[in-house]
């Protein structure tokens, strides 16, 4: 399936704070979920559990044989007021990396996962270039006590996603819809990562090594032959996959990128509708259901191919490449087994061809509260009874163990993400 997947090549499972623990901090989606304006209507304050069950889930993921864990740290939990720092929360954390790290797990910690505290959402969110250095502050002090467990780190899970849902289409928190604000919200973003990046250096006291994980999706226009939404689709599809890493790996002098981390689920079409602010409507709607072929519960699309060209546009930028999210929305569990092999198999064609990809983590290693879906979006390889959150593994997850089993040689290796330097 891997073809010569190397020996330090990292098989892991994928979590984020706000969908799995269970009564997250106040953030901004909290506020925007008690405000009804999510398109469900199921709360987050459930999620799977996990903030309670770390050690069970940690049990499951070395059952799986997984090697690593990709995990995000609530930041309104952990600053639930402005420079106020909540010990408890942190050490939960550092418990949850060094239990990682004690059972031979890499943990890979996510700063960022869409959630930001209220206050910071408040006081301008990534809206205000000032902001920047509020975020690598609390980047810092996570480091600092992470930092002994922890290698790998990624400062923004999605930023371009971040972005375009929430400064730009208005269906993420802060729910703007302005193209100004967009421009201007990518770039407090990209200095907020910049800024990080220099904290967690200065900080975490080993040399870690730090990227983003990008939503990479093919955008291409619903009518070909309409001009202004080929031109649209091609900006966002630029926007979505090239712009982030393109802008990022630029930095030489000081590097701020040390790998990119790659989501991968789906494709999408751009549709424009003029008429829409008149008949009711968005002008302009980003597609991602399929009427046919085979598509998720959600109705994307199931397009491995897409996966392999995503890392070979990614690979341009000459950085070591991890897939830090792909999976599917599929409760019955039908197209998940043919799903994560073909995606599997898409990665080893993309590293014949020269990308290279370190490690795969599959989204996600537990149903969770899905952002735009709630529960209804069931992406676990361990199902879990929404009563009870009783975990049960999944076919397919015993699939990933088998695979994991023929493939994995030993424990992570320490030089990992070396670059290549020279
Ligand atoms: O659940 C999300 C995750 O938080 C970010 N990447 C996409 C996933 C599925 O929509």
């Amino acid at each position: 399936v891997t073809g010569d997947a190397p020996a330090a090549f990292l098989w892991g499972a994928a979590t984020s704070a706000h969908q799995v623990e269970g009564a997250p901090g106040r953030s901004d989606w909290t506020e925007w979920e008690a405000a009804g304006r999510l398109p469900h209507r199921d709360s987050a304050a459930t999620g799977a559990g996990h903030w309670h069950r770390m050690e069970e889930d940690l049990g499951w993921i070395e059952a799986l044989g997984l090697s690593a864990y990709r995990f995000s740290v609530d930041w309104a939990r952990i600053e639930p007021e402005p420079g106020r720092i909540d010990g408890a929360a942190l050490e939960r954390y550092a418990w949850l990396a060094a239990a990682c790290r004690a059972r031979g797990i890499e943990p890979v910690v996510t700063l960022h996962h869409f959630a930001s505290p209220l206050w910071f959402a408040r006081a301008g969110g990534f809206g205000r270039a000032t902001n920047a250095e509020i975020f690598a502050r609390f980047a810092g002090r996570v480091a600092a006590r992470l930092g002994r467990d922890v290698r790998i780190w990624i400062t923004f899970n999605e930023p371009n996603v971040l972005v375009a849902a929430g400064y730009i289409a208005g269906r993420f928190p802060p729910g703007l819809k302005s193209l100004r604000r967009g421009i201007v919200a990518t770039r407090v973003v990209q200095a907020a990562h910049r800024r990080a990046v220099g904290a967690v250096r200065r900080h975490a006291g080993r040399e870690p090594l730090i990227g983003i994980a990008l939503q990479m999706l093919e955008v291409a226009p619903e009518r070909a032959r309409n001009p202004l939404e080929r031109a649209l689709a091609a900006l966002l599809d630029t926007f979505m996959n090239d712009t982030w890493p393109r802008d990022l790996a630029r930095d030489r002098a000081e590097p701020v990128l040390d790998f990119i981390g790659v989501n991968y689920y789906t494709r999408a079409r751009l549709r424009l509708s003029p008429l829409a602010p008149v008949l009711g409507g968005e002008t302009m709607a980003l597609l991602m259901q399929a009427e046919e072929g085979l598509r998720s519960d959600l109705r994307w699309p199931v397009w491995p191919e897409g996966l392999e060209r995503a890392l070979a546009r990614a690979a341009r930028h000459g950085l070591p490449l991890l897939v830090t999210e792909n999976g599917i929305a599929d409760s019955a569990d039908a197209l998940r087994p043919d799903f994560l092999r073909a995606h599997l198999a898409a990665i080893a064609r993309a590293r014949q061809a020269g990308a290279d990809v370190r490690g795969y983590f599959h989204w996600s290693l537990l149903d969770n509260w899905e952002w735009l879906e709630g529960y209804e979006a069931r992406f676990g390889l361990l199902e879990v009874d929404r009563a009870t959150l009783a975990r049960r593994p999944r076919a397919s997850a015993f699939l990933y163990r088998d695979i994991i089993a023929r493939h994995r040689r030993g424990p992570p290796d320490p030089a990992l993400l070396a670059r290549e330097r020279g």
